[in-house]
């Protein structure tokens, strides 16, 4: 039986475990990034560990997330990862470099290779075939020390695509398409690997788009072909001797097929609160829009920006239409500086932004009251812009420039004219704002600086004997990160700040959640399906550690969620009857006799609700390392009491 191109690279990155879906699998990792509102955590971490140098092949640290700076506070920050990237070895991505996942694919991502990133998108990655995975910034960091990533062996999806994208339908309504079908957890996991007739039109920028959104299905990872587009890819970074020809052999074997036709996709767009809320933009032709912003990871590369540039020339945004756009990178940014398409999208009355991540995650760009926001980007979670009562619709490139003409919903295929645009031959290639860093005879006198929002983190702690406690929050079905730790500019500055940022935890559910939970003294959570899902954000586990947060109980979680909670010792267990979601109350007292113990011996715990006495199954199925990490009351003091720092 032959393999699938997932599991030719897992194959040759095995260093623990059987190759048989769903066990715990122990990869070695050849790159890593970080981004800034992940990476102070994740280099503290680092620190924490005692390591002097990362023993990877590559680690860059990106600037791109915090980059408002209306305190000291990113700036800080900022400062803090550039000098302690240059003491231990890691490439620092300056800001103004562009979003991590776009430039790390434009200058350092290699086919056939692993990257884990502390970014949920971190899979853009696959659109040159390297298997990039989303991650928590601990287990980053252990990454970077030379550990192993642990995931369970993936099963895989194979998407065949078929045909040939039509005028004005892009990447991103495939992506939208294939969320249509498999939905926000369908991807929970899985690898999705592309393949079909198709592929030969579709470039390297596209083919990340793909990949990059595959986050929102949960799936582990999307991966492409490495084949002669990806050479040529690389080719026009002058990289092509990074260039490795991958592909699945004839008799893989997949999980399951899904098929789209390529001629007959229309534009789509995800409507509020979720990616996988899927209509025709041919539904909501007309609706009054009143913002449009274009980038984020999904959709900022060169290919991205020319379109948008082509169809904006000569024409002037609605009134009543607020557009932002912001190129994925430097070297996007500078090109089109050079072409002149950034006359083009200047003179439309586009307001052009820096190359970061921007409006996406809530850093300005807030819609006014009410609302509808079209982006091009790829999570639209409830809150996440900004403003709670907005509604945000994600789409297309060229559906956005449309819409943002017409100032209405409007299907870019009822205009004429398509752009005829195709991604440059040879790229500009200037890596003067990565920053090399220090050689290791220099590493020792360089100093690490901290800025006073820099604060300890929290300690996890070995588990109660008996768990006796109450449960202080009842949320329901596919709960972001976003939801548990908001981000956005009144929050993101404290990313490295716990105790401010407890204050914000769970907010956009229940305001009075914090202050419950600290004079309760903590408690545990119950979630419904698909809890933590979107981001990787660890910070979602941190805070609820610090607020004093136990245990969460869901009818099923997200993978990089699921992990961060292991890693800080929070018990992450599972309802064993859905229906008995219904059977606890907010603020019931509930009992689990011996969890400590069961921790440690068992798979199946029993709650008891002190409130009717009722009984209820919860089940713990972990690996018998994460069950150890539980016991030591995290990562941190399981790879200490191994020896490992
Ligand atoms: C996001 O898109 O939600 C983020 C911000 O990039 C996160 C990381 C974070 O919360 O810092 C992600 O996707 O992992
Ligand atoms: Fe940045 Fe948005 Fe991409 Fe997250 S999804 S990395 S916030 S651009």
């Amino acid at each position: 039986m032959g393999f699938t191109i997932v599991q030719k690279i897992i194959k040759n990155h095995l260093v623990s475990g059987q190759m048989t879906a769903g066990e715990e699998i122990g990869l070695r990792i050849d790159q890593t990034l970080t981004q800034d509102a992940t990476g102070t955590m994740a280099y503290l971490q680092f620190e924490a560990m005692g390591t002097k140098r990362v023993k990877t092949e590559l680690s860059v640290a990106y600037i791109d997330h915090n980059t408002l700076q209306a305190g000291f506070e990113n700036a800080d920050d900022h400062r803090y990862i550039q000098t302690v990237t240059k003491k231990h070895g890691i490439r620092f991505s300056r800001p103004g470099n562009g979003i991590c996942h776009q430039v790390h694919l434009e200058r350092f991502g290699v086919p056939g290779k692993t990257l884990i990133g502390s970014d949920s998108h971190t899979p853009t990655a696959g659109g040159i075939g390297m298997l990039g995975i989303g991650a928590g910034g601990l287990d980053v960091a252990v990454a970077m020390g030379g550990g192993a990533y642990y995931i369970n062996m993936p099963k895989v999806i194979y998407v065949n695509l078929k045909g040939k994208l039509g005028a004005f339908v892009g990447a991103k309504d495939i992506i939208l398409k294939v969320l249509e079908i498999l939905g926000v957890k369908g991807g929970v996991g899985y690898v999705l690997e592309y393949g079909g007739e198709a592929l030969k039109y579709l470039t390297v920028p596209q083919r990340a788009t793909i990949t990059n959104m595959g986050a929102e299905l949960g799936a582990t990872s999307s991966v492409f072909p490495s084949d002669e587009l990806t050479r040529a890819f690389l080719h026009a970074q002058g990289r092509e001797g990074d260039y490795v020809p991958l592909t699945a052999d004839a008799d893989a074997v997949y999980d399951k097929v899904i098929e789209i036709d390529l001629d007959t996709l229309v534009p789509l767009a995800a409507c509020p609160h979720s990616p996988d809320n899927i209509k025709t933009v041919r539904e909501l032709q007309g609706m009054k829009i009143n913002q449009v912003c274009i980038g984020s990871c999904t959709n900022s590369s060169m290919l991205d920006m020319l379109t948008v540039a082509a169809m904006l020339k000569g024409k002037t945004v609605h009134p009543d239409v607020s557009l932002s756009i912001s190129p994925g990178s430097k070297q996007v940014y500078s090109m089109l500086a050079e072409c002149g398409a950034l006359y083009d999208i200047i003179n439309s009355g586009a307001r052009v932004l820096e190359c970061a991540c921007g409006p996406c995650i809530g850093m300005g760009f807030s819609p006014n009251s009410g609302g509808v926001s079209l982006r091009t980007f790829n999570r639209n979670f409830l809150a996440r812009s900004g403003t709670k009562d907005a509604e945000v619709y994600l789409v297309s490139p060229e559906t956005a420039v449309a819409s943002a003409i017409a100032g209405v919903f409007t299907d870019p295929t009822t205009l004429k004219n398509p752009p005829k645009v195709e991604v440059p031959s040879v790229f500009s290639i200037n890596d003067n704002l990565i920053e090399m860093p220090a050689d290791e005879a220099e590493a020792d006198g360089i100093e690490v600086l901290r800025g006073p929002n820099i604060k300890p983190i929290p300690k996890g702690a070995v588990p109660d004997v008996n768990l006796d406690t109450k449960l202080i929050l009842k949320v329901g079905d596919n709960i972001t990160t976003d939801h548990i730790m908001p981000a956005g500019t009144k929050v993101l500055p404290y990313r490295s700040n716990v105790p401010k940022l407890s204050e914000f935890c769970f907010t956009v559910c229940d305001p009075d959640f914090p202050n419950r939970a600290k004079e309760l003294g903590g408690g545990i959570i119950l979630g419904g399906n698909n809890y933590g899902q979107g981001s990787s954000r660890e910070h979602a586990a941190l805070v609820p550690l610090y607020l004093g947060v136990k245990a969460v109980i869901a009818k099923s979680f997200a993978r990089i969620h699921m992990a961060n909670l292991i890693n800080f010792g929070i018990a992450p267990m599972t309802l064993e009857n859905e229906e008995d979601y219904d059977k606890l109350e907010l603020l019931d007292d509930v009992y689990i006799e011996n969890f400590r113990e069961l921790i440690r011996t068992s798979d199946r715990l029993v709650l008891v609700n002190k409130r009717d006495n009722s009984r209820i199954p919860l089940k713990l199925s972990l690996s018998a390392r994460q069950k150890e990490i539980l016991l030591a009351g995290g990562t941190l003091n399981y790879t200490k009491n191994n020896g490992n720092v």
